[in-house]
């Protein structure tokens, strides 16, 4: 939307601001109908964000921003295959990979659909094949999957692959994604050539950190094979059939998709294709058909009672009216250590942007930094911060009711920590509490007047709970789908075009011309200060 039209919002949004202030969250709740009015419910799904220090005057405020933002109109544009991604004239369509209805999805005035489910169809009977055996490579059936991918083509198919492990019954998956050497050594030192198949997975097939990894143990598995027959040993996920073929890679092991999907959105299209073996074509079915799901939710639902838009509008007031810099993302579940990090990508790479789609420089903070870690383990780390530091970091928690195995009470330990956490950071203790607690401990007077501050917790310190029955295919879905949406309608409010990257250009191209420098000390040349030193000394630890 215009930046003057959101400051004006944002002038409304922080008087409502000024006036909760006042409040503590332990206030909010003493209305009983908090927790009902404040979450929303699918089925068995759960988002919770009554404890967070919006009123319904404050809520209506946000839900009006989403309004005059015409966020339902972007949403329709997207859905509708328009060309929403200006800067790259493209069309953003990860939906229509999951898309299983007859009706169609036009881009340029073609249907994609049948090209969606064609591809769905060859990666289905290449899965099929690869976990029954019927694919044969060298060594006969294939034992291990290495995906050799980087960003938009790793971090989905890693994340989901650990998340949904407890479904596992295909060949074990490794994922190799730095250029760091170590990365693809320490991962062949686990496999077999004879009976590895890797999957080289680029959107663009010119990504330099892929393109080296590739051809390093495309020559790693020629040395050691018949390299005549290597070819079987490989498969390609892109959309540049050119290159494909060039690497040696044949036709019918190269799985296409198109410039419609964004590479940090693209675990739902041929890029998921190591996970599907993984899990089988069923559970990979179950997984698009719960990102579905929050489509026809995304679209469906009133602003009030939509998810993805609540998340939003929930992150704009902790962003732009609170001023809060940074959201921690924490999965109770240690399926999901990977969650943060890739959407610590989808989030900032989205909207860490600082022009508007109209080139203007944006007046207002755009995308927050989302870092985080899987519970109990980010309680004896960094949680302090969190409780008792200066900086208020709103969190998302992520709970399953059941836990993919019985073991002991672990999951009852599990749930209750992730409980009392969000419960703390809501209720905290005052330094009455402090006091009374450590007077009832029988300490003396001076000594609980010198611990007592230390003791204090503020609270009042937002959390959103996402509670879910468990963490299976379908789930993992949904809780994808959520976040992209939520990023979209960030994006729209903002202004900005959520679906480029050019931050990450500058880098590549510095890098591009840094190589023969790093590689050759005489040719150092034409760099800054810092930079020049640095080579040099590299040079000479590197003897
Ligand atoms: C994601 C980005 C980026 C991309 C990687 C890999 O949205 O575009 O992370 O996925 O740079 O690109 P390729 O798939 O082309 O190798």
């Amino acid at each position: 939307m215009a930046s003057s039209a959101l400051k004006a919002h944002l002038k409304t949004l922080k008087a409502h601001r000024n006036r909760l202030k006042r409040k503590h969250m332990r206030e909010l709740f003493e209305d009983a109908g908090r927790f009902a009015g404040y979450s929303i419910c699918m089925e068995d799904f759960l988002f919770d964000y009554s404890k967070t220090r919006l009123d319904e005057k404050a809520r209506d405020a946000l839900i009006e921003l989403a309004k005059s933002a015409r966020v339902e109109r972007g949403r329709e544009q997207m859905f509708a295959g328009r060309k929403i991604n200006e800067t790259e004239g493209r069309a953003v369509l990860h939906t229509a990979l999951r898309h299983s209805s007859d009706n169609p999805v036009m881009v340029d005035g073609e249907d994609v659909m049948p090209k969606v489910r064609a591809v769905l169809a060859r990666m289905r009977a290449f899965a099929d094949d690869v976990r029954s055996g019927a694919y044969k490579v060298t060594g006969g059936k294939v034992t291990d999957v290495v995906n050799i991918g980087i960003g938009g083509s790793d971090l989905g198919p890693a994340m989901a692959a650990l998340a949904l492990s407890p479904f596992h019954d295909g060949p074990a998956t490794h994922f190799v994604s730095n250029v760091d050497g170590a990365d693809l050594h320490d991962t062949l030192k686990k496999v077999k050539p004879e009976t590895t198949l890797f999957i080289i997975a680029s959107k663009t097939f010119t990504t330099q950190e892929t393109m080296r990894n590739a051809l390093s143990a495309q020559k790693w598995t020629q040395d050691q094979l018949d390299s005549k027959k290597s070819g079987i040993h490989f498969a390609a996920l892109s959309t540049n059939l050119e290159r494909t073929r060039e690497f040696g890679i044949d036709d019918d092991r190269t799985f296409g998709f198109w410039d419609w999907v964004g590479g940090r959105y693209s675990v739902w299209s041929a890029i998921g294709l190591s996970v599907m073996i993984a899990i089988g074509p069923n559970h990979f079915a179950d997984f698009l058909s719960g990102a579905e799901e929050i489509d026809t939710h995304f679209r469906d639902a009133p602003l009030a009672e939509n998810i993805p838009v609540m998340m939003a509008l929930l992150g704009i007031w902790h962003r732009n009216v609170w001023g809060f810099a940074s959201h921690a993302v924490l999965p109770y579940d240690n399926r999901l250590a990977r969650f943060p990090a890739y959407l610590q990508q989808l989030e900032m790479e989205s909207n860490g942007k600082h022009v508007m789609m109209n080139g203007k420089e944006v007046t207002e903070d755009t995308g927050a930094i989302v870092w985080g870690e899987p519970g109990t383990n980010g309680q004896h780390a960094f949680y302090q911060l969190i409780h008792q530091g200066t900086s208020v970091i709103p969190c998302d928690f992520l709970l399953a009711a059941k836990p993919q195995e019985q073991m002991a009470d672990h999951h009852a330990l599990l749930a209750a920590n992730c409980l009392a956490q969000s419960e703390a950071l809501m209720v905290g203790k005052t330094l009455e509490e402090a006091t009374a607690e450590l007077k009832a401990k029988g300490m003396d007077k001076a000594e609980v007047k010198r611990l007592a501050p230390h003791k204090v917790f503020e609270g009042n310190r937002p959390s959103c709970m996402f509670l879910y029955r468990e963490l299976d295919p379908k789930t993992l879905g949904k809780l994808i789908a959520l976040y992209e949406h939520k990023v979209f309608v960030q994006g729209v409010i903002w202004g900005i075009n959520s679906f480029d990257q050019w931050g990450v250009e500058l880098g590549k191209v510095l890098a591009g011309e840094l190589i023969p420098m790093v590689k050759d000390a005489d040719a150092i040349n034409g760099k800054d200060a810092s930079t020049e030193g640095l080579l040099k000394t590299f040079h000479a630890l590197r003897g």
